[in-house]
C-alpha cells in the first residue's frame, strides 16, 4: 500500500516533519512518503494563503495518480482542497483537521481545538461544525505562535500551557493539535497533560490506510465524480480536465 502525505506548503522542514510522523504510525507493507507542492505560500495561516495553496496541491494528486498512490493525506489543518482533490483520487483523501476530530471524538466527549494563530481559529470551527463535532468540539484555542516558528525554543513550553488551559477550563477531554506542524510534539503535550492528545498526521496516515484495508474510498458517482472536462486559462492553464478521471464502477 502506497499512501502519500501532502504539506500543502511549501517549506521542507515540514515536510520532513509531517513524512517521519506519519511513518511511526504506519503498518509494516505500507510506504508513506510525503510530498509538498512546487508552487505556493511557504506556511498557511490565512485564508489567502489557503485558497492559493491548493492549485499545488492538486497538482501533486494528479502526479500521485499517475504513480498508481493509493490513498493522500491532506497535512494542513485547513484541509485544503479536500473535496477537490477527492475528485481527481481513485483512494481515499483524508485531511488532518478532520482525521483527529474523528479520532479525538472516540477517545473523549468533549474536545479543545489548539491551534497556531488566533486568526485560524473560525476555519478550524467551521471545519468542527462540518464534521458532525459542533457540540463535541468545546472551544477552538490558539496559542498565537506562527506555523514556522513552532520549533522554535519556548514554542512547546507555550503550546502545552494552551493545551493545559483546554483541559482545566474548556472541560475537554481530549486535545487536537491545530497544526500539522505540532505533530513532533504530540507525545511530550500528552505526558504533561494527562488526557489523549491527537496528531491529525498520525491520525490520518492510520484512517488512509484503515480505509484502503477495507477498500473503501469515495464514489465517483455522486458529488466527488470526475470535474468535467472544461476549457482552463492562464497561469492554470495546465489544470484542465481533459476525460473523466474517475468512472463509477458499474
Ligand atoms: C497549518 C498547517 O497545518 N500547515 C500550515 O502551513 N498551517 N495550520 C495552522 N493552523 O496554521
Amino acid at each position: 500500500m502506497h499512501i502519500r502525505v501532502i504539506n500543502p506548503n511549501t517549506t521542507r522542514a515540514m515536510t520532513d516533519l509531517v513524512g517521519r510522523s506519519a511513518r511511526v504510525v504506519a503498518a509494516p507493507g505500507t510506504l508513506v512518503d510525503a510530498v509538498q507542492p512546487t508552487m505556493g505560500p511557504a506556511s498557511i495561516e490565512s485564508h489567502y494563503e489557503e485558497a492559493l495553496a491548493v492549485p499545488g496541491l492538486l497538482e501533486q494528486v494528479a502526479l500521485g495518480e499517475a504513480e498508481g498512490v493509493d490513498a493522500y493525506v491532506v497535512a494542513c489543518f485547513g484541509d485544503p482542497g479536500l473535496d477537490a482533490a477527492r475528485e481527481l483520487a481513485h483512494g481515499p483523501v483524508i485531511g488532518i483537521a478532520e482525521a483527529a476530530m474523528h479520532v479525538a471524538a472516540l477517545v473523549g466527549r468533549r474536545f479543545s481545538v489548539v491551534t497556531t494563530l488566533g486568526r485560524t481559529r473560525a476555519r478550524a470551527r467551521e471545519l468542527a461544525d462540518r464534521y458532525g463535532f459542533r457540540d463535541a468540539c468545546v472551544a477552538v484555542r490558539a496559542c498565537e505562535i506562527p506555523v514556522l516558528a513552532l520549533e522554535d525554543p519556548g514554542a512547546q513550553r507555550r503550546l502545552t500551557d494552551e493545551c493545559r488551559r483546554a483541559v482545566e477550563q474548556d472541560g475537554a477531554d481530549a486535545i487536537v493539535l491545530g497544526c500539522a506542524g505540532m505533530a513532533s510534539l504530540c507525545a511530550a503535550i500528552a505526558d504533561e497533560v494527562g488526557v489523549p492528545v491527537v496528531d491529525g498526521v498520525a491520525a490520518g496516515t492510520v484512517l488512509a490506510q484503515s480505509l484502503v484495508t477495507l477498500g473503501l474510498r469515495p464514489g465517483a458517482a455522486g458529488e466527488y465524480a470526475s470535474p468535467p472536462p472544461k476549457p482552463m486559462s492562464g497561469l492554470l492553464a495546465g489544470f484542465e480536465i481533459h476525460a473523466a478521471v474517475r468512472v463509477p464502477v458499474a
